[in-house]
């Protein structure tokens, strides 16, 4: 029968690479809608999070994690932890690099690392948008000659170049058996917590210069209208009281126009108008409380 079980594959793929390499935006790409936020700021993405793609009768269940990088905070060592769980608990481990940066410390520290990760692994050269090939070449060159990689692939993640045949070998690569998820499922992820996610990269994009990363937002209510309408409450925590002054702005401007891209990119995904309203509460070190750290998914 079409899909029986033993025909299909079905597999977990972990992204993992230094903060910024672009394995949110592949993740997107590959799954072909947004499911996982990206920025210029590091530490954007801070839980797993499960991109889900088919292709070729495989169901590819990718697996955004957490930059790696030295960590120094609380919060920042259970990033990194989750990040490197996600590689060991994976059927497969995408590397990535950025092909402008090359192999400088941070890389160079994580191709170590790898090394005694026994998964199959896939290096992706990202952003070859920036570099010219000769330097691509090289740079594959010096990568494999740390570790034995299955293939070597070099894509554009934001353009889309070489997408297309890394999902491919993805399908290929992956385990036989049946899918975990149902066909049309795009994420893991509960709508609400997309929502609240999308509201945080609004938050970075408009903010990046003032604000650190101490921010959080959670979507309290979500309540289906009878004209279809979904009207959505999000309580945004900061840590200081001079936070809360950035994040509303002059007479409340910063946080209408946050809200009004949030607003506009959640409706899209939903498919629906939708009425946001946003909330900034003081919450005093949450950054060091794990009790948030559970909320969020992260493990540590
Ligand atoms: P992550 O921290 O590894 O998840 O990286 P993100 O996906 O958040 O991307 C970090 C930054 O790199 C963002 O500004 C992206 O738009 C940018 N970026 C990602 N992929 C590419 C690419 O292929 N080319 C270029 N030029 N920029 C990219
Ligand atoms: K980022
Ligand atoms: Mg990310």
């Amino acid at each position: 029968a079409p899909g029986a079980s033993s025909e299909t594959r079905c597999g977990f793929v972990a992204l993992i690479g230094a903060p910024n390499v672009g394995k949110s935006t592949l993740v997107n790409a590959l799954v072909g809608s947004k499911v996982t936020i990206v920025s210029r700021k590091v530490q954007t993405t801070r839980a797993l999070i499960r991109g889900i793609v088919i292709e070729d009768n495989a169901q590819i269940i990718l697996v955004d994690t957490p930059g790696i990088f030295s960590p120094k905070r609380r919060l920042d060592r259970a990033m990194v932890s989750t990040a490197w769980s996600g590689a060991h608990d994976a059927d497969l481990v995408c590397v990535l690099l950025d092909a402008k940066a090359g192999i400088d410390d941070e890389a160079d520290a994580i191709l170590g690392k790898l090394a005694t990760v026994a998964h199959p692994k896939i290096l992706v050269l990202n952003k070859i948008d920036l570099i010219p090939r000769e330097k691509l070449l090289a740079l594959a060159q010096a990568a494999n000659e740390r570790m034995k990689f299955e293939h070597t692939f070099m894509i554009s993640a934001l353009s889309g170049d070489g997408v297309d045949d890394l999902r491919k070998t993805l399908a290929r690569s992956v385990p036989a058996g049946p899918f975990h998820y149902p066909e049309d499922q795009m994420s893991d992820a509960p709508l609400r917590h997309l929502a609240a996610e999308i509201t945080r990269e609004k938050i970075y994009r408009q903010l990046h210069q003032e604000l650190p990363y101490q921010s959080t937002v959670e979507t309290d209510t979500w309540t289906e209208r009878k004209d279809k309408s979904v009207r959505i409450e999000q309580t945004i925590f900061v840590e200081r009281e001079s936070q809360r002054k950035i994040v509303l702005g002059k007479g409340g401007a910063t946080i209408k126009s946050i809200g009004a891209e949030s607003r506009k990119e959640i409706a899209e995904i939903v498919g629906v108008p939708v009425h946001l309203f946003l909330f900034v509460k003081v919450r005093e070190n949450w950054g060091d409380d794990p009790d948030r750290y559970r909320e969020m998914g992260l493990e540590f």
